[in-house]
């Protein structure tokens, strides 16, 4: 029998590759042995530029002795690649933003019907944070009006400061003001980053990687803070929910729509309607008992934060969910979307559905989404699915019994609530549970998942030893779609196998080990929390200092750079994993993101291919920050017996308040 190799550390989406491998059905797991990287534009030694090349920097020497045809260094050209990767998170991040607050606008200008704000509450926060004059007298729309409006102001703004940039601690803010750092809006960093980089501009990597910074703080700070701001104002803060992960979630007896993508409006249009009766009724003239919608990537990240609506996974499981053979259709919307899935669904019966105006993909059908006119776009969906349930073929592999329970929702607002209830919430137990040590530190184990590592592996091993070794985890994106596959985002996680002190920590408030905070434009969302702690006290001051890393172990996106590199400009460093480093070219540069990062804004970058050196290295970082904060040595172990985290009353009041929401009473 043929020995297949391991491509995937989840059983389901293995057991299905091997099936479609043995049905010689190509996926990225296949594509990504036969494709090997680019070495030259892998480390980024290649500079395309200008026509004059594409110039391929290479040689023992090369960062000594070569240059491009123009002279261009090893360091200029890696830093240039760099600055256009944070560029192109930056756009994608913000333009889904820029959709969010047009919607926002929209809806304040009574110009569609089909949204609503459904928590004026975050609206008002909203509000105050833009300071909006006298905001509790206004009507809601108006206020959506007015608050759309001053958000959209961050993309174009010529000079000043993008509104957010106010919500980061004083002393982290200052240390963007001594270096230049502070974003005047969206679009001009990214214009400016481009123009830097074109043919003959900005030559001093020194320079071009501060422009990185600072465009990735535009993404970080305005672009993706938005968005998770204005999406929850209009559709839900998220507060946890229970729900579902994997293949399992997919019914035989009913039509299976998938939402695949990022941007979370028209599937908020779907969920609205995809319990209409007449389409119900409609479903079940073709034979379907109901209709069943799931997720994918970060548009499954969405509708789970806000609706409990269940997840296939994240970016590699899209091919796999196809492969199943009960999709009867999957709408995209933007990002990591990969092409294949089209000539592959061809080989099933699924329907592969394109609706952004952004975004074509050859041989799909194409169903037009504007937030006038959303459910009526979302109803010509549910309709092509419906009409298709008819016509599965039986061909597929369907892991019917993989499906893993898991907890998401964890809002920052839910986070501080739980932590103290309506009236007391606040960071406070977490900072002392840091400070004393029962927690040693927090990761933000983020990002994408990868074909070209045994995919959700790296999340699930790193995952295991920071829990066991007290660490509590934060998680965005696709390594929360992994965490969630491998049923680690359970309260009995922590039962079984978080370290003692971070156990109390979670049996006391009645969380998981690792928390799920949404997609990945909602890693905003640690941006706030860091804040928050650094206000309540008793840690650092500021962003920078405080025992947190993050890390990207599985990363392939242009976005995650600019993630990596908002986190590391506000004072936290940054491991990448996976491969090898898109700046290993160059020493120089190397250097500035690990150590001249480091000694500017208490943050960096690096790469580092090997599981083991990332998990010492975080480690190593979060210990020298308890060391630098003058907190309790971190000994394993310690905590486990007594409790002294709350008192009696307060955790009863913190029990109560936590339980229904989690299903735990
Ligand atoms: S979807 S950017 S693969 S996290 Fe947000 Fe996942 Fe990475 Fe895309």
């Amino acid at each position: 029998m043929k020995q297949h190799k391991i491509k995937s550390a989840t059983e389901a989406a293995q057991k299905i590759i091997d099936w479609g491998e043995s049905e010689g059905l190509t996926t990225c797991f296949e594509r990504a042995e036969r494709m090997k990287p680019c070495p030259i534009g892998e480390t980024g030694a290649c500079c395309k530029v200008c026509h004059m090349g594409p110039c391929r920097l290479v040689g023992p020497n090369a960062e000594e002795e070569v240059t491009g045809v123009c002279g261009a260094t090893v360091s200029t050209v890696a830093a240039r690649n760099l600055l256009r990767m944070v560029a192109a998170g930056t756009a994608a991040h913000s333009d889904h933003a820029r959709s969010m607050a047009i919607t926002l606008l929209a809806v304040g200008e009574g110009k569609t019907s089909d949204f609503e704000i459904k928590d004026p509450a975050k609206l008002m926060r909203m509000a105050e944070i833009l300071e909006i004059p006298a905001p509790e007298g206004k009507e809601v729309k108006a206020l959506a009006r007015e608050v759309a409006l001053k958000l959209l102001e961050d993309f174009s703004r010529r000079e000043g400061v993008v509104n957010y940039a106010k919500r980061a601690p004083k002393k982290t803010q200052e240390r963007w003001k001594k270096w230049g750092l502070l974003p005047r809006s969206i679009d001009r960093e990214v214009v400016e980053a481009m123009h830097r980089t074109n043919m003959g501009v900005d030559h001093d990597p020194d320079h071009l990687l501060l422009h990185a910074l600072k465009t990735s703080l535009a993404d970080g700070w305005a672009g993706s803070m938005m968005s998770t701001d204005i999406t929850d104002a209009l559709f839900g803060t998220p507060r946890p929910v229970q729900a579902a992960a994997s293949f399992g979630i997919f019914k035989e007896d009913e039509v299976n729509l998938v939402v695949h993508g990022h941007e979370p409006t028209l599937a908020e249009a779907i969920l609205d309607v995809v319990s209409e009766p007449e389409l119900i009724e409609y479903a079940k003239s073709k034979g379907a008992k109901g209709i069943n919608l799931g997720g994918m990537c970060c548009t499954a990240n969405e509708v789970l934060m806000r609706h409990g609506i269940p997840t296939s996974g994240g970016f590699t499981n899209q091919e796999l969910g196809v492969m199943t053979g009960l999709i009867d259709a999957i709408s995209v919307d933007v990002q990591c979307i990969m092409p294949a899935i089209v000539e592959l669904s061809k080989k099933f019966h699924t329907k592969v559905i394109s609706t952004s105006e952004k975004a074509m993909t050859q041989g799909a059908m194409h169903v037009a989404f504007d937030e006038h006119h959303a459910k009526e776009a979302a109803r010509k969906i549910v309709r092509v699915a419906i009409d298709n349930y008819p016509m599965r073929t039986g061909k597929g592999k369907y892991v019917e019994t993989d499906k893993a329970p898991l907890i998401a929702g964890f809002s920052h607002e839910y986070i501080e609530y739980m932590q103290g209830g309506r009236w007391r919430a606040s960071f406070r137990p977490l900072n002392d549970a840091i400070m004393a040590g029962r927690v040693r530190g927090v990761v933000a184990l983020v990002g994408c998942d990868n074909p070209r590592v045994p995919s959700t592996g790296l999340f699930r091993y790193l995952a295991m030893e920071f829990i066991k070794q007290d660490v509590l985890i934060l998680t965005t994106g696709c390594g929360a779609n992994a965490f969630g596959t491998a049923g680690f985002l359970t309260p009995e996680t922590a039962l079984d196998e978080a370290g003692p002190g971070l156990r109390e920590v979670c049996e006391a408030i009645g969380i998981p080990p690792i928390l799920h905070l949404g997609a990945c434009v909602d890693n905003s969302r640690i941006l706030t929390i860091a804040s928050a702690m650094a206000a309540e006290g008793g840690l650092s001051d500021e962003i920078g200092g405080m025992p947190a890393v993050g890390i990207a172990p599985e990363w392939m996106s242009e976005k995650a750079i600019a993630i990596g590199c908002y986190f590391a400009a506000s004072g936290v460093p940054v491991i990448f994993g996976g491969g090898s480093s898109p700046v290993g070219a160059s020493k120089e540069v190397t250097d500035l993101m690990t150590r001249g990062w480091y000694e500017r804004f208490m943050g960096g970058l690096h790469f580092e291919p090997d599981p083991e050196n990332i998990l010492n290295l975080a480690l190593d970082y979060i210990d020298k920050a308890r060391t630098y904060l003058k907190l309790k040595k971190y000994e394993p172990g310690r905590f486990g017996t007594e409790r002294v985290l709350m008192d009696m009353a307060a955790r009863r009041e913190l029990e109560k308040a936590a339980k229904p929401h989690l299903g735990l009473g």
